[in-house]
């Protein structure tokens, strides 16, 4: 277990100024309840208000600062990120459970974000057009809508913001961000390295707190667009309460159910690997991770066999130690949820297959680690496990006759983020390519582990068509045309006349 650090002292950063270093709330470590990460202040009505001031306040000067000037700060940062590549991940990996490989990586898809914003800097930002009259010329350009709100969660917790902030700030968006109340720590070191890396007071604002500071920062019609991560509740909420603001965007990324699919020609190694990997890594807490693995009739007892040997072979434990598979969930309240869909399982007729359940693999600390749950389960309607996001390591397998059936069985459910199909033919990828619904597919792969410079959303109840990182510049600006005459007289499209009887007086 970690040596004990020194608590962090929680701060909101609005306009320049750390503030408000009050303890309203702490921060534990999932891996032992015992240590506080940090206590920090739940910011109020007035400190909400207060930080979407200063972001207005500083989206002028940031918005006419050269596009490229803007995309210089994030060089700055990601040297920084470099840096601090080892402290970050141990910070994450105390705060959130996750083992430290993993957030390791995650500091490095954060780094690659930064990275990615940068390079763009100075790449084209829009479109010129052919116009009917030769003496014009068309342009498409982008513009910023002004504050962005970013509400990200525990799972992701440095990454996930910069996926929004990094677009975000590049287009001359201002930003008051609020990480999850689960990781409050890494998601000030965050704001810490963007003041560090000089970004102007105001461009970067930090607030703290719970689903209600989340509420008031949703509620404020000086925020334009809304850029979320979390559950299809929360996400549903926002939607409703920005529905009636005008100039209101949403970029909202919620549940999901993502699925395995195992073809009758899959290669079965890569098939077992796959399966595990998108069941278990996070501990099944990643917004892609499997729920289900959907595989064909003739490989299912096989199948089961191999996945279950392996999934008992996982070990799940203290976060730092990188021999560890996974680490705990993220607080007591996941470890009910995840029981109670364990047990829900059975009474709905799984045949379980691996009994996963509460384990102590740290002795002398209280930490909220579960094993794998898996089970065998038909696709019968009515069944929630198969269907419902479990968040946690709890994984069904579900057997097909047909690719027609199995996508029938991938479709049902209320959700459509990733899918991955594990198959040597070519016709077989294309058709489930094209039938099932998601954001992002893989082939002979995890449906996790996606890059920073693609699109990351989903469609159902999983996304709202506003995908985040490289996706998210649609969200966070709007299209402009802009058209300009180059002759001495008006000449319009369409055929328009320009006579004014008389002529202009
Ligand atoms: C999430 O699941 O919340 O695709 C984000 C992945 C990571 C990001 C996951 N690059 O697995």
């Amino acid at each position: 277990m970690s040596l004990m650090l020194p608590p962090v002292r929680g701060q909101l950063a609005i306009a320049g100024e750390w503030t408000s270093a009050r303890d309203d709330f702490t921060s534990l470590s999932p891996a032992n309840l015992a240590e506080v990460i940090g206590t920090f202040p739940n910011a109020t009505a007035g400190e909400v208000a207060d930080a979407v001031r200063a972001a207005r306040a500083a989206f002028p000067g940031w918005r006419r600062t050269s596009r490229i000037l803007r995309a210089e700060c994030f060089d700055r940062l990601a040297q920084l990120i470099k840096r601090d590549t080892d402290a970050l991940a141990h910070l994450m990996a105390r705060e959130c459970g996750k083992n430290i490989t993993e957030c390791r990586a995650e500091v490095v898809e954060g780094l690659h974000m930064v990275q990615y914003v940068f390079g763009t800097g100075r790449m084209p930002v829009g479109e010129v057009l052919a116009s009917e009259i030769a003496e014009k010329d068309v342009f498409v350009r982008r513009k910023p809508w002004g504050v962005v709100a970013v509400i990200t969660p525990w799972n992701f917790p440095f990454a996930v913001p910069l996926w929004m902030l990094g677009p975000s700030l590049l287009e001359g968006n201002t930003c008051v961000f609020k990480p999850s109340e689960d990781t409050p720590a890494i998601g000030q070191r965050l704001v810490e390295l963007f003041a560090e890396a000089g970004f102007p007071a105001g461009t970067v604002n930090l607030l703290h707190g719970d689903g209600s500071v989340g509420e008031a920062l949703v509620r404020d019609p000086g925020v334009n667009v809304v850029c979320f991560t979390g559950s299809y509740e929360v996400g549903k909420r926002i939607q409703e309460l920005s529905a009636g603001l005008h100039d209101r965007i949403v970029a909202a990324e919620m549940g999901s159910k993502s699925a395995v699919i195992v073809c009758e020609d899959a290669r079965f190694d890569l098939a077992v690997t796959a399966g595990i990997i998108s069941g278990f890594k996070t501990s099944g807490q990643r917004c892609v991770s499997a729920g289900r693995v959907i595989v064909h009739e003739s490989l299912i007892d096989r199948y089961a066999k191999a996945f279950a040997e392996t999934a008992r072979r996982l070990k799940f434990g203290d976060p730092l130690d990188p021999h560890n598979f996974a680490g705990p969930v993220i607080h007591e309240g996941a470890v009910e949820k995840v029981l109670s869909y364990n047990a829900l399982a059975k009474k709905e007729g799984a045949t379980v297959l691996v009994e996963g359940g509460e384990i102590h693999p740290v002795a002398g600390s209280k930490g909220c680690f579960l094993s794998p749950f898996v089970y065998r389960q038909e696709a019968k309607p009515d069944v929630r496990t198969v269907r419902e996001e479990v968040f946690g390591p709890h994984v069904a397998l579900i057997p097909f006759k047909t690719d027609e059936e199995a996508v029938r069985i991938y479709n049902d459910t209320d959700y459509g983020l990733s899918m991955a199909v594990i198959t040597e033919s070519y016709r077989r990828m294309r058709f489930f390519r094209d039938e099932c619904e998601y954001g992002m597919g893989y082939v002979n792969l995890p449906c996790i582990g996606a890059e920073v410079h693609l699109p990351f959303g989903g469609v159902k109840k999983s996304g709202n068509g506003h995908p985040s990182a490289a996706g998210l510049v649609d969200a966070v600006t709007h299209k402009t045309a802009w058209t300009v005459n180059h002759g001495t007289e008006i000449k319009m499209a369409q055929g328009l006349t320009t006579n004014i009887e008389g002529g202009p007086a």
